[in-house]
């Protein structure tokens, strides 16, 4: 069987992982495609000569013209620049929308039946302006960004319990930004609720709360706290991770239920907008939107991240996008 192909759009931090990752799973031939010269055909060299070590036939290629993503499966977009300390997501955008527009454009072209998983930030604002530019069908147009929040919060549920975190199942839904919902009711280890086990640890419901509300405002500022430590950027092998899990699913027609910005059609109440939301992800794209229930105080942090995407939609509109 033919291998696959992913084109990545980007050769910065997020790219070279990306493309680590994919080439040390074996799962597609890797074209990366960035402006600076020079730049990814060095990454994929280095990444190349690491093949006898790492034990993959994968073929990686660097370019900076688009012609060389022809007929990619998948195309992963990291083109934009990551924040610096201090700044917000949102204060990316019109830098980032002018790189988006012409990304899209080149993709639109050379990869016309491509799925698509774009990792740029501001997250919501970018998946919306690609899928306008290109019109692609929405199921083949995705966001990144649940995946990682959710293992975020994964990650810190599990250090204050002392369990492994691989039995930790929790999910953050809403836009990729300060407002994400971090969904604390529905967090468990293989199937026992985590505020009970909180309740358990501290004998008291209020100790609880107060310990799982630090790691929820933990979860919405994580990104922030790496660019912090980082300085000169922001998070580059989580991204990447999270979006190889998805690529996965996607390529081997897995199925698997995660998080992705996916553009709702009445789904939790929202129409034409991309927002995280829990989909299945297989050989097209978001397959489905899985809707749950929701308590008045979850409904109402998920209304407040709508708006938030809302906001900065409109702002990228007024920007000319
Ligand atoms: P960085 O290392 O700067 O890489 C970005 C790359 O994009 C650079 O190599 C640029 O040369 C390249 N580039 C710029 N303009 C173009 C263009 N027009 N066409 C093709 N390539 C171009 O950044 P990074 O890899 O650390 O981050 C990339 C993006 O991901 C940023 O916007 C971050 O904010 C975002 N990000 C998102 C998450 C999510 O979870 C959603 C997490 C971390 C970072």
């Amino acid at each position: 069987m033919a291998r696959k192909k992913i084109a990545l759009i980007g050769g910065g931090q997020i790219g070279g992982v990306l493309a680590q990752l994919i080439a040390q799973k074996e799962l597609a031939d890797v074209v990366m495609f960035d402006i600076v010269e020079d730049l990814p055909q060095g990454k994929t060299l280095d990444i190349a000569e690491a093949s006898r070590i790492d034990r993959t036939d994968v073929v990686l290629k660097g370019t900076n013209e688009y012609k060389d993503i022809d007929g990619a499966d998948l195309v992963i977009i990291t083109a934009g620049v990551p924040r610096k300390p201090g700044m917000s997501r949102d204060d990316l955008l019109d830098t980032n929308a002018k790189i988006m527009k012409s990304v899209a454009e080149g993709v639109k072209e050379h990869a016309p039946n491509s799925i698509v998983i774009i990792i740029s930030n501001p997250l919501d604002a970018m998946v919306t302006l690609f899928q306008k530019v290109t019109g692609f069908p929405h199921q083949r147009v995705m966001g990144q960004a649940g995946v990682l929040d959710s293992s975020r919060f994964a990650t810190f549920i599990a250090w204050e319990l002392d369990v492994s975190v691989q039995d930790v199942n929790a999910m953050v839904l809403g836009g990729h930004g300060d407002t994400m919902v971090p969904l604390t009711r529905y967090a468990n280890v293989n199937g026992i609720p985590v505020m009970e086990m909180l309740e358990r640890k501290y004998g008291d419901a209020a100790k609880a709360k107060e310990v799982m509300d630090a790691m929820v405002q933990r979860t919405k500022m994580a990104g922030g706290e790496v660019v912090k430590l980082l300085k000169t950027g922001s998070a580059f092998y989580s991204p990447a991770a999270a979006a190889v899990s998805m690529a996965t699913s996607i390529l081997k027609d897995q199925k698997r239920l995660m998080p992705a910005s996916a553009y709702l059609q009445g789904e939790f109440g929202v129409n034409g907008y991309y927002v995280g939301v829990p989909v299945v992800l297989g050989e097209n794209g978001v397959e489905r939107v899985v809707e749950l229930s929701l308590n008045d105080e979850e409904r109402a942090a998920l209304d407040k991240s709508i708006k938030a995407v809302e906001g900065l939609v409109e702002d990228m509109k007024r920007l000319g996008y």
